[in-house]
């Protein structure tokens, strides 16, 4: 039975064009610091995780053009994870909700949007998709690090597929290297702000700057601010949702880049 409903769910998920799909029974997930899914879902009792591959736009030198195909992505996967929370209703009569890629996060003054209201790596982890690398992203054990994930928890009881037991990182540091500003330099951490400062310069930090810039500035200033690259950066990023300009721990792996 569980097979069989497993097998349903996968054929389905890969029908609609995603690159793979795993299944994590909800004991088997354990984030460090993300809230219990019985506080997102009490009577959640697995999670379907989906890996979608990056395209090849994260290499582009242009910002944009990288930034555009995430967007594309994220765009696919709403649709896929709205298509397959009604599929699992549908079909098994039970409720189903869906964890997007990342926003809307949870801005409380204690994780201020650093935390995810599930860890995807760790329901990767859990759905045996994958395993951490030295970047401390997770590495699939065909498609690479490139891959961004999407979960859809219901009320089926499923249990986990086997978890991935090779380490696919070869700790050559290439990622950690690759990093401008260090974020990487601990291993089994990831500096968020020396990131964040680096890969989202038009967020939060950003806008702040700019205000706090603006308030003191004389009438004559304020007028060029409004006509600045750095303003119209901020206004997009703003109109558009977290930005990305640094993919480079991301692509820099030589793993499992297959296309
Ligand atoms: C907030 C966030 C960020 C923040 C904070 C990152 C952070 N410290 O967690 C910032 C802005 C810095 C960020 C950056 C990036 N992010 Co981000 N981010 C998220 C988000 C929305 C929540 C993450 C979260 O809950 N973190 C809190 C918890 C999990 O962190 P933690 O407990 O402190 O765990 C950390 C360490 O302890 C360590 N760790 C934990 N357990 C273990 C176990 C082992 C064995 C090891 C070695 C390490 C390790 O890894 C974590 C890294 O700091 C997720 C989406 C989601 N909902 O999960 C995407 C997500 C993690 N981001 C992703 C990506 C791709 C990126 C970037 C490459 C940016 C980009 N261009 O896309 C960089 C990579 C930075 C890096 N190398 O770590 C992907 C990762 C996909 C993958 N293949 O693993 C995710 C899963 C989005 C998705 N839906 O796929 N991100
Ligand atoms: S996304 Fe860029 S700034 Fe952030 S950890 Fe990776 S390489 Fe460093
Ligand atoms: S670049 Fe090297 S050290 Fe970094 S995750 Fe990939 S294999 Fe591991």
């Amino acid at each position: 039975m569980v097979t069989e409903t497993k097998d349903k769910i996968r054929q389905y998920v890969l029908g609609l064009g995603v690159d793979d799909v795993g299944f994590a029974n909800i004991k088997d997930y354990s984030s460090p610091r993300s809230p219990e899914i019985a506080s997102l879902f009490p009577s959640a009792r697995s999670m379907v995780v989906m890996a979608f591959k990056e395209a090849s736009n994260c290499e582009s030198p242009s910002s944009s053009i990288a930034m555009n195909g995430r967007l594309d992505l994220m765009e696919f996967t709403r649709s896929c994870n709205y298509k397959l929370t009604r599929y699992i209703e549908r079909e098994f009569h039970i409720p189903a909700m869906s964890v997007p890629v990342s926003y809307p996060l949870d801005m409380n003054a204690k994780h201020m949007g650093l935390v995810g209201e599930v860890s995807l790596r760790h329901a990767a982890l859990a759905a045996g998709l994958g395993n951490f690398g030295r970047h401390n992203l997770i590495m699939h054990p065909r498609l690479g690090t490139r891959v961004i994930f999407t979960a859809v928890l219901s009320e089926l009881d499923l249990s986990s597929d086997p978890p991935v037991t090779e380490d696919p990182c070869i700790y050559c540091d290439i990622c950690v290297e690759s990093c401008p500003v260090g974020a990487l330099d601990e291993e089994g951490k990831t500096d968020a702000l020396k990131c964040l400062s680096n890969s989202q310069p038009h967020g939060i930090g950003g806008s702040i700057r700019f205000w706090q810039k603006f308030v003191k500035a004389s009438p004559e200033e304020q007028k060029k601010m409004f006509y600045s690259e750095e303003y119209m950066r901020n206004y997009q990023a703003q109109m558009i949702g977290f930005q990305y300009t640094c993919f480079n721990c991301y692509t820099s792996c030589p793993i499992g880049n297959d296309l």
